[in-house]
């Protein structure tokens, strides 16, 4: 029922993905105060460098790592500024035996390092990203469609981080997301073109990516390293680790990258007017890591198309309400010339029907109504507009699903699914409706979101285990108003509303 499935959903906004107590363990983690005097460990440091979290304790940072690591970090801890997010100090060898990337950030009241292991005997290479990032700006100037230039980021993406999946995926109004872009190595099936329900990535999730840009999971198999004190000694909660390269992620989350059968995965966040626009998001179906300079290549990658995105969303929103007001230019031209306003308003009916792109259009004046093209017969019309005028309160009102809030909506949404209600009197009950016509579409989901699999452990809802095309028809809904055809509406009343007061003046003028 929706009752459980509310009681679910908000059992997974509740997971305290901040606050998870542990790393992924493919490195460990140092919190220290201003003197590098260690405060807490991940108690995996004994499998990294063989030391027990317990010994690391109170001690200096040299005593765990050895001077060398210890003596490189302090000077370049000296010589940069350590803010939250986390900086590539330099990389280093432990013992003689082991190299990490070390990170560091401050955040929380604690300086944090990460170690990740890394393969090298080097310090990590940024070279290589400005040629990458300067290649990638060339190929987007010759794309024009937010999915060709989605497409190309997917590809580079893959071609950096040798995952075998790469998808461009766009959050639409309700939070579902839709794959635009993929890039496929062999033996990986596709995703493009599914949908995925917003539950698959909870709001506080979604909070996190919008700061936080970019994350790592290794390996969905990973034994979590907790921090060792569970609590930060400076402020006594838990550990915020939000900017944690090494943050352990939900356990509800690798369940599902497990059913989904991919062990590793990547996720960049696309920031577009400061909301989360989406993500592109990286599979394999080993385990693989990236390292930070190649993370640091997708981030960079990822805030380019973003920024691409915003601007193409911007020109075509631009384009758009530029045709609305020429349209709505060319019309009121019309009708300041004739003497009455129904038959004035019925010779820019075509125009009307472009302006709103809807399929009908009625007048209504007092006991006057007058249609054009596509509408519910006349008496529905009257009912509605009883409707209409008890429920809008004169405001324009608008949807694209009027069977949904109006009770006699359904015999009407052949024609009238999505209907735009203009007042056009400030006294009287005078509308100008638009129609919009049902639009039949199918959704494919990659998988059923209604199907329950049963609770979990915690009566949180379980991630689903299919993620095979289920197609669900949507009846009912006409396409959605644009802002913009909204505004450009709420525009033309005012106008038509100057026009009525001046042809009221002309006369009364004409009266005395
Ligand atoms: C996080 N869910 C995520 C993330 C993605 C998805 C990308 C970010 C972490 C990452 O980079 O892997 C979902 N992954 C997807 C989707 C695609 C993909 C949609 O590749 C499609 C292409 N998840 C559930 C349910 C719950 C849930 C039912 O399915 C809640 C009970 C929770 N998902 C959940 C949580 C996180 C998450 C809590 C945050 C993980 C974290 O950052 O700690």
């Amino acid at each position: 029922t929706s009752e459980t499935n509310a009681y679910d959903l908000s059992t997974c906004d509740r997971e305290p993905i901040r606050t998870p107590g542990s790393i992924q363990p493919h490195g460990f983690a140092l919190t220290l105060a201003g003197d590098l005097v260690v405060l807490q460990a991940s108690e995996n440091l004994e499998q990294h460098v063989g030391i027990a979290p317990t010994g690391a304790l109170g001690q200096p940072l040299a005593r765990v790592i050895g001077d060398a690591a210890a003596t490189l970090l302090a000077t370049e801890l000296g010589a940069t500024r350590i803010a939250e997010r986390p900086l590539y100090l330099g990389t280093v060898c432990i013992h003689n035996a082991c190299y990490f990337d070390v990170l560091a950030h401050r955040y929380d009241s604690v300086l944090m390092l990460e170690f990740e292991s890394v393969e090298r005997r080097a310090s990590a290479d940024f070279r290589n990203l400005y040629p990458l990032v300067g290649e990638f700006l060339l190929k987007l100037n010759d794309t024009n469609t937010t999915e060709a230039m989605s497409a190309l980021a997917a590809d580079e993406i893959r071609a950096v981080t040798g995952y075998g999946r790469v998808m461009v995926y766009h959050f639409d109004h309700d939070g579902h997301g839709h794959v635009i872009a993929e890039s496929l190595a062999d033996g990986y099936h596709s995703y493009f073109g599914q949908r995925f329900p917003a539950t698959d990535i909870p709001r506080q999730a979604r909070e996190l990516y919008t700061l936080n840009r970019i994350r790592l999971i290794h390996d969905a198999n990973y034994t979590p390293a907790r921090l060792v004190p569970a609590l930060n000694p400076v402020t006594g909660a838990p550990n915020d680790l939000s900017f944690a390269a090494l943050r352990s992620v939900s356990p509800v989350h690798l369940q599902y990258m497990r059913n989904m059968n991919t062990l590793a995965s990547m996720s960049v966040s696309l920031v577009v007017k400061g909301k989360l626009w989406g993500l592109i998001s990286c599979h394999n179906e080993t385990p693989c890591p990236v390292a930070f300079e190649q993370r640091t290549a997708c981030e960079q990658l990822g805030q380019i198309l973003a920024l691409s995105i915003e601007s193409r969303e911007d020109a075509n929103e631009l384009e758009f309400r530029l045709d609305l007001r020429r349209i709505m230019v060319s019309m009121l031209g019309g009708l300041t010339q004739g003497a009455n306003f129904i038959d004035n308003m019925s010779s820019v009916f075509p125009a009307l029907l472009k302006f709103e792109r809807a399929g009908g259009v009625a007048i209504i004046v007092d006991e006057h109504l007058l249609t054009y093209g596509d509408t519910p017969p006349d008496a529905q019309i009257r009912e509605l507009v009883g409707w209409l005028s008890t429920k809008a309160h004169g405001d324009i009102f608008h949807t694209d699903q009027l069977s949904k809030v109006y009770a006699h909506g359904a015999q009407m949404t052949r024609n009238a699914s999505g209907i735009l209600a203009l007042p056009i009197s400030r006294i009287h009950k005078h509308y100008l409706i638009w129609f919009r016509p049902e639009v039949i579409h199918t959704i494919d989901w990659a998988g059923n979101p209604h199907a329950k699999e049963g609770a979990g452990p915690l009566g949180q809802l379980t991630p689903r285990t299919s993620f095979s095309t289920w197609r669900e028809t949507i009846h009912g809904t006409s396409i959605p108003w644009h802002n913009g055809e909204l505004e450009l509406a709420l525009e033309f009343r005012t106008a038509l509303l100057g026009i009525a007061l001046e042809r009221a003046e002309q006369m009364a003028e004409l009266a005395e």
